[in-house]
């Protein structure tokens, strides 16, 4: 893991840091060779910082279930799944098979090859689509047994509730940054640098609490509707000066869907390229959520393994928050 001096790191308004690099990006804050870009946020000060959270030995699982959407959003590919038998050999027992596994299939991470900035026709750190192409840059190995640490929740959906201006989930509204500052506040809970972000926006609770054709209705790209967090300069300003590792949410986008791909200041773009802020899409929040509400306390350990696949684009969480 790397050693951080946080102070030493340029605010939002410093940026960018490398001549020629485009506006608004932390290119070679962490070195020209850097590959995981924010995760770096994430130290061994703060494993052990995280470590001391957990209190009643509470565990919650973020990930869905492998094939939880049916369909699949976005049009992504359902996984097949089958158990290849021993039978054969004269034994009893089986292995899995998963065909046409798509990572981002449900919860998931984006990592850092899985958008480039379209006006800087780069990826982060100013990796050429090339790179992503033909070899291992960025790839989500380069976060094996990195991504841990203090994890902290902003549950945006039940502030807005109780504050009177509630959210449907299952429309392209968007949680301002005023708003998730007021969560917070409301919860008592700050920020601290290193932290991964969670917000839950209400989606996932408003989809799975959907009827069989309704989620076939929703699914596709073209007809999908989720609400999601502001895609603003401020609001990237804000993850960035507070040292955010990662943002994981419970929506399809971490932004609101639809958004437009050609925009270059879609929120994917100016984190996911500019930043090498990792976005966590479709996690589980609710259970979280509530242990949060009755105890009060909102921060816990955040252990997530992703896939160990070199070169990778994305990957499931396979996380958990630990309280
Ligand atoms: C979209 O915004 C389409 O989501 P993803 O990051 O899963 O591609």
């Amino acid at each position: 893991m790397a050693k951080i001096d946080f102070t030493k790191i340029p605010q939002f308004n410093q940026l960018p840091v490398r001549p020629g690099a485009p506006p608004d990006s932390n290119w070679g804050v962490f070195g020209d060779d850097d590959q995981v870009g924010c995760i770096n946020f994430l130290t061994e000060e703060g494993v052990i910082e995280a470590a001391r959270l957990v209190q009643k030995g509470k565990v919650f699982r973020l990930d869905t279930p492998i094939n939880y959407a049916s369909p699949p959003l976005f049009d992504r590919e359902p996984v097949q799944h089958t158990k290849k038998s021993f039978e054969s050999l004269g034994l009893l027992g089986y292995d899995d098979v998963l065909d046409s596994y798509n990572t981002q299939e449900g919860s998931q991470w984006d990592g850092l090859g899985h958008v480039g900035n379209l006006s800087a026709k780069a990826f982060y750190n100013g990796t050429t689509n090339d790179e992503i192409k033909r070899t291992n840059k960025l790839g989500i190995h380069n976060w094996a047994g990195r991504f841990v640490g203090r994890g902290i929740l902003v549950d945006a959906f039940r502030y807005r509730q109780e504050s009177g201006r509630p959210v449907n989930p299952l429309d392209d509204e968007k949680y301002s940054l005023a708003d998730l500052k007021a969560a917070l506040e409301a919860q008592h809970a700050v920020l601290k640098p290193g932290s991964i972000l969670l917000v839950r926006t209400g989606w996932m609770g408003a989809y799975l609490a959907a009827t069989a054709d309704e989620k076939r209705t929703m699914a596709p790209i073209t007809k999908l509707k989720s609400c999601g967090i502001d895609d603003s300069r401020e609001m990237v300003a804000w993850l960035w000066d507070n040292r955010v590792a990662a943002i994981g949410t419970d929506c399809p986008a971490v932004e609101p869907w639809p958004w437009d791909f050609r925009d270059s200041g879609a929120l994917h773009y100016r984190t996911l390229s500019l930043l090498g802020l990792p976005l966590g899409e479709q996690f589980v929040l609710d259970p979280l959520a509530a242990d949060c509400a009755e105890d009060k306390r909102y921060e816990f350990m955040l252990v997530s393994v992703p896939l160990h696949l070199v070169g990778g684009i994305a990957s499931p969480p396979n996380a958990v928050a630990i309280k």
